[in-house]
């Protein structure tokens, strides 16, 4: 049995062609025992979770506690108390620009971010700093796609409240330097905010290691299910933290006049959560564990070079982003054919890509490009997935000169 075995969606055929899933940057797919524990919370235990007393309840808040400590564990967090469940990325950044900077972000303050960012961890701080009136700087890029850390010292001062930063760029693959980020905004008494998602499903995190304040993931793009995800804060920073939504479970008392409100991690955890897919991220935590990084960062890191290495034989493309350090993502644009048109060709021959801005139009923007054809590899990922990749490519070549020929060939 080979990975791509645990995962039902390969058993298809994608108009007729073996499917080459190369979008995992998107959202991952999801082995069986992944769909399996979804399958079983709902027929087998389905209760609300803290609330009901009857035997359901009772298995279902404890198979949604046990996957608290599961997410502790696997990011080394110190407590899992500090790991909230929220619906994604984009809700961990929007809870800690909500809660955190309406509390400590004042007129005159300034927010870092990187000209890397995905509009998740772009739009939240712009909102931010529109309401309290503070400034949101950006730290460069060279054309490499990485970092241009040589204005730091400019971009980052006193006046920096919050540093927020991606780990793996989802568009480009960069991995940026995060501990000494990290490192130089806590030097100015910054708190330092993760943007992990892309980063996750490929490299072992650990918070405590990397001394971040805040790490946000999400569990689609690490084979889990979708609408969950975790906010990682450290305690004494949550514990000092207003709610973010009022409800159910983030209450002790309430009065019509007044409300006590719960610990961490409940105080951030109001309404029901998606309690089946909480389970479902536990089992892909398992998932991953007994695949284990060292196989995914060598399996990924093959495909990374080999597919480069080819996609540099064709004269009409051009990679963008080249940093010496990435992982996962192959960004490129060939002359004369939208990005677009090459993910819908790919499709056609099976090949399941990402044309388009991934979210990130600034990045778009600084390369001065409308779209890349973006290619994202998962631990399913194999080397006929890239030769696929790379017919499918040829296809598309062989079709655009077919059709500058005949407009040619009707011109005169
Ligand atoms: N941010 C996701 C992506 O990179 C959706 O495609």
């Amino acid at each position: 049995m080979t990975m791509r075995d645990e995962f039902p969606v390969f058993k298809q055929l994608v108009y007729g062609k073996r499917l080459a899933y190369l979008d995992s940057a998107a959202t991952a797919q999801k082995p069986q025992c992944v769909i399996d524990a979804v399958v079983n919370a709902y027929s087998n235990i389905n209760g609300n979770v803290h609330r009901s007393m009857h035997y359901l309840s009772d298995q279902a808040t404890q198979a949604f506690e046990a996957t608290r400590i599961q997410v502790k564990n696997f990011i080394n967090a110190k407590q899992s108390k500090e790991c909230i469940f929220v619906r994604g990325t984009t809700e961990a950044i929007n809870l800690v620009a909500s809660s955190y900077g309406e509390q400590n972000v004042h007129p005159g303050d300034e927010i870092l971010i990187s000209g890397l960012e995905h509009h998740s961890n772009i739009i939240p701080w712009q909102m931010l700093c529109q309401k309290k009136d503070a400034r949101l700087k950006v730290i460069p890029l060279l054309p490499n796609g990485e970092l241009d850390l040589s204005r730091l010292d400019d971009l980052l001062t006193d006046k920096t409240k919050i540093l927020a930063i991606t780990y793996v760029s989802n568009a480009l693959g960069t991995v940026t330097p995060l501990k000494k980020l990290i490192d130089r905004a806590h030097a100015k008494q910054a708190v330092v905010v993760v943007d992990g998602a892309q980063a996750v499903p490929h490299l072992k995190i650990d918070v405590q290691e990397l001394n971040c304040d805040f790490f946000a993931f999400s569990s689609h793009k690490m084979y889990g299910p979708t609408g969950v995800g975790i906010l990682y804060g450290k305690e004494s920073l949550l514990n000092a933290m207003p709610p973010y939504q009022g409800g159910g479970e983030m209450m002790i008392t309430v009065t019509h006049e007044n409300t006590i409100y719960n610990e961490i991690p409940y105080k951030f955890e109001a309404g029901t959560p998606a309690i089946a897919e909480v389970i479902g991220l536990g089992r892909a935590i398992q998932f991953i564990e007994e695949v284990g990084f060292p196989f995914i960062k060598q399996q990924e890191q093959v495909l990374l070079h080999y597919a480069t290495q080819k996609l540099q034989e064709f004269p009409e493309i051009k990679l963008i982003g080249t940093a010496a350090e990435k992982i996962s993502v192959i960004s490129f644009v060939m002359a004369g054919i939208h990005p677009h048109d090459i993910a819908t060709i790919f499709d056609q021959y099976g090949v399941a890509v990402r044309g388009g801005r991934h979210c990130a139009m600034p990045l778009m923007d600084y390369f001065g490009l409308p779209a890349t054809v973006r290619i994202s590899f998962g631990l399913y990922n194999t080397m006929e997935d890239i030769e696929q990749m790379l017919h499918a490519l040829k296809e598309v070549i062989r079709v655009f000169k077919k059709q500058r020929i005949s407009k040619y060939q009707k011109e005169v």
